[in-house]
């Protein structure tokens, strides 16, 4: 109840991190600029096999990570809370996993968990800690679910009919090797076993934000929810399963809701600083400082929470323009 979301509805601010794999295409694939949706949907996109978007994270090994850096950026601008891309949908799990050898410690040369010292780190600096789980969209781990999206407008691959075709009556995927076991073998033994690590390993866990319910069922949903038991003060989204499973939040993505839109529910934009969530070299279409210490006075001053996106770069470090805008905003913090 109100108790629990007492430390969220006082926050305001939080950091959004997305990283994982796709930092390293950055948008481009053999050459090509991926066409439509952000840098993290590249291997949907342009449809990359699951063998070779795997051999990419052979060379993932962000030897510059220094969650210690990231945390103290993430406080000196003024940001209560931090959510990490844990799982995204390319199923990459960024944290040392028994349930599937798709994630760091197994599958690239860093061979170390992520999550672990940014943990150390936000307890270190009183910022809690959230994870991103994709719990039904995974396109490594056999059984994920995969949203429809077309090649047709995406990156001209000679082969798109073809693969459009596939992807139309295969629910989305474009690999065979997508399909290999059930939705709900991918549940029982890759999604639910890593939300019961995720909240069992990393200590005080205070958000597990949910995304895209593609496939989900409430069975499913409910196996999953089971899991958040284990962190009892736990607050959560609205995207594990529509309809019947509202959580606590509301989610609206890259926009501001008018007062009118405001229904008394808790509610927390997410918003990137240019125009996509993982990193991606060409998008050079940044909001200046002003406007998003303008979009934090508009979310505060209607009651909601500014979840602001940053996507590093493959080798761990933040883009300078978000370093930058970070420090800006943390600069008029101190003055107001
Ligand atoms: C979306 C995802 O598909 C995007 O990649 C991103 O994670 C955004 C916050 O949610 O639905």
């Amino acid at each position: 109840g109100k108790e629990r979301m007492k430390w969220w509805t006082e926050a305001r601010f939080g950091m959004f991190i997305h990283w994982g794999v796709y930092a390293q295409f950055a948008g481009v694939y053999k050459g090509h600029e991926q066409a439509r949706g952000g840098a993290e949907w590249i291997m949907n996109r342009c449809k990359i096999p699951v063998a070779e978007y795997q051999a990419a994270a052979k060379k993932f090994n962000p030897v510059h990570y220094n969650p210690d850096e990231w945390v103290r950026m993430a406080k000196e601008a003024g940001m209560k809370y931090l959510i990490i891309t844990a799982k995204h949908h390319d199923g990459f799990a960024l944290f040392r996993t028994a349930a599937s050898k798709w994630n760091v410690v197994d599958a690239s040369p860093y061979g170390r968990d992520l999550l672990k010292p940014l943990a150390e780190a936000c307890r270190k600096y009183g910022i809690k800690l959230g994870f991103y789980y994709s719990q039904a969209q995974d396109w490594n781990n056999p059984g994920g679910s995969a949203a429809r999206k077309l090649m047709r407008e995406g990156w001209p691959n000679p082969d798109s009919a073809r693969i459009d075709a596939y992807t139309l009556t295969h629910k989305g995927h474009w690999d065979p090797a997508q399909e290999t076991v059930s939705f709900d073998e991918y549940i029982n033994k890759v999604s639910v076993p890593q939300v019961k690590e995720l909240l069992s390993n990393y200590g005080d866990i205070a958000i597990l934000w949910w995304d895209t319910p593609t496939n989900m069922t409430d069975e499913a949903a409910l196996k999953l929810q089971e899991q958040l038991k284990l962190q009892p003060h736990i607050i959560t989204n609205d995207r594990l399963k529509r309809p019947n499973f509202p959580g606590d939040t509301k989610t609206p993505e890259q926009k501001i809701p008018d007062f009118s839109e405001l229904d008394g529910k808790y509610w927390e934009t997410c918003m990137t600083m240019n125009g996509t969530w993982g990193y991606r070299t060409s998008d050079n279409n940044w909001k200046s400082s002003e406007t998003l210490i303008q979009n934090l006075i508009d979310i505060a001053s209607k009651g909601g929470n500014y979840l602001l996106n940053i996507g590093p770069k493959p080798d761990g470090t933040f883009p300078k323009e978000s370093i930058d805008r970070l420090k800006a905003i943390g600069d008029w913090m101190k003055v107001n």
